[in-house]
């Protein structure tokens, strides 16, 4: 398994329209997309980095990860994520090498890609999450 490249870096914000401004005028960078995902309990806003991306990440709900990230924590970095040829093989090749899944195989995340994620307990205190396009 090889990451090709950091697919996004996640980050908590109250705020989700606040942020986007400050990404937009600050930055200079373009907000392309903003998407619900209703299971993970988030609104998201998506910028393109050179080949990265910047995912804001509201919560839309107290009780799912986000909100309750926020919480104990305030608003910051949630989680990196890798692009990999197959999230759910990289999952299975990482749990043989003794790191703990929160996600056993991959499941559809934002703009479709496959996604799962490693426990922060097992990647030294950072969220960390596979993602592929199949
Ligand atoms: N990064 C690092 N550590 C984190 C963390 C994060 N993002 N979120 C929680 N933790 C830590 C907490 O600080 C806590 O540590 P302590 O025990 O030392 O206090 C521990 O993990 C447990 O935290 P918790 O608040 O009790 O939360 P849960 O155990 O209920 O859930 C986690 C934690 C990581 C399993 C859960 O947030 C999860 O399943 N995350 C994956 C899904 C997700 O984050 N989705 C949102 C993004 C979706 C998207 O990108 O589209």
């Amino acid at each position: 398994m090889k990451p090709s490249h950091i697919e996004h870096i996640g980050i908590a914000v109250n705020d989700l329209q606040q942020a986007i401004k400050y990404y937009e005028d600050v930055l200079g960078l373009k907000c392309y997309a903003v998407e619900e995902v209703a299971d993970q309990k988030v609104r998201t806003a998506f910028f393109l980095v050179g080949e990265t991306k910047i995912e804001l990440l509201e919560s839309s709900d107290a009780d799912g990860p986000v909100g309750k990230f926020i919480e104990k924590r305030g608003e910051g970095i949630h989680h990196i994520a890798f692009a990999m040829d197959d999230a759910s093989q990289a999952l299975k090749e990482a749990e043989e090498k003794g790191v703990q899944l929160i996600d056993k195989t991959s499941r559809k995340g934002a703009e479709g890609l496959d996604i799962g994620f490693l426990h922060p307990k097992s990647t030294f205190g950072v969220l960390t999450e596979f993602c592929s396009k199949n």
